[in-house]
């Protein structure tokens, strides 16, 4: 066996750079600013509203209360907050440490008594649901966030695509301000990272998220509780919606898009997060490359949720009909009935 000798590229691809490959993409002045900011609202016992978006996963829950147990003991007066109400957490996340902080959208103060807005995991103004009434008012912002398609808001915004998750975002920050990774912190920022790698599985997990995640075992999350929580966990009647829900499920050969949709009536079964699930299970279709579900929004209309397998970028499909997200998950608002959005979304798959 002959050894080659290296090329430049080759050489460059030997030696791993140390710095996490979405970090590059952050602006180094935004960064330093933003950490300027945040040390300042804890010096000055600043109030300081941690937005998380709506509907909330484990990231944007978990990036919020890190957050605020981090700038809270620092000396910030936090709010952690979702511009959603009635708010319904998955019950995984209602265990979250600090959840109980978590202040409803119509207890927080007027903007003249809040003098920072930190949206998390928000890829526009409109994930924040009320809070994004601070925008308005002119509350100053830092945006943090990993979406692809983020329409730019706030006046610091800090966004890296490349991340797999916000709480790596977070835990940067956390490093930059020398604030301590207590337990409970790591388990925050562990339940983001978990959620949003699917178990340290999906594309976007490099080795930094894999370092993140050891650090924050070392900082004594329990994982194993933790993932049993998570992903082992489900409602009885979840697991009668997702029957529903697969035993309607159709094929179209030619996209290779795999679909359903639930009733009003499915989902008087179930929790809110069970949905996620039904996707997560049908993308595993041996013949599916895309993955389509269509649940009713309780404002009418459909809320579709689309997952790839890799090829195709969803992302693209949910942003030509007014959505947005990532290349491999994505989703978007829809009226009309259920057979006319899927024929929507097999025209952009066409196309693509
Ligand atoms: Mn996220």
């Amino acid at each position: 066996m002959s050894e080659a000798a290296p090329t430049t590229s080759g050489a460059a691809a030997a030696a791993p750079s140390p710095t996490p490959s979405w970090q590059a993409q952050l602006d180094a002045a935004t960064l330093a600013a933003v950490v300027d900011r945040l040390a300042a609202a804890c010096r000055e016992r600043r109030t300081v509203v941690l937005a998380g978006h709506v509907s909330p996963d484990g990231d944007t829950l978990g990036s919020a209360l890190a957050l605020h147990l981090a700038l809270g003991a620092a000396g910030a007066r936090t709010l952690p907050t979702i511009g959603e109400e009635p708010l319904e957490l998955e019950p995984a996340l209602a265990l979250l440490p600090g959840v109980a902080a978590l202040v409803p959208a119509a207890d927080l103060p007027p903007a003249g008594e809040v003098d920072l807005l930190v949206a998390l995991d928000a890829a526009g103004p409109g994930r924040l649901g009320a809070v994004a009434g601070y925008l308005d008012a002119g509350v100053p912002t830092i945006v943090l966030d990993h979406h692809d398609r983020t329409v730019p808001f706030g006046e610091l915004s800090l966004v890296a695509p490349g991340a797999a998750a916000t709480v790596q975002l977070v835990a940067l920050l956390l490093d930059e301000l020398a604030l301590p990774l207590t337990r409970d912190i790591a388990t925050c920022l562990y339940v983001g990272l978990v959620t949003d790698t699917g178990r340290f599985s999906y594309e976007a997990t490099g080795p930094d998220a894999h370092l993140l995640g050891a650090r924050l075992l070392a900082a004594g999350v329990d994982h194993a509780t933790w993932t049993q929580r998570l992903f082992e966990t489900r409602r009885l009647d979840d697991l009668a919606l997702l029957a529903r829900g697969l035993g309607r499920a159709g094929f179209v050969a030619e996209v290779a898009l795999v679909h359903t949709h639930l009733s009003p009536e499915d989902l008087a079964l179930a929790d809110a997060g069970s949905a996620e699930g039904l996707i997560d299970l049908l993308r595993t279709a041996d013949v599916a490359e895309v993955a389509l579900t269509l649940r009713p929004a309780p404002e009418g209309g459909w809320r579709g949720s689309l997952r790839s397998r890799g090829r195709v970028d969803v992302g693209r499909v949910a942003a030509a009909l007014g959505g947005g997200g990532h290349r491999l998950a994505a989703g978007f608002d829809a009226a009309g009935p259920a057979a006319a959005v899927v024929e929507q979304v097999v025209a952009l798959l066409r196309e693509g």
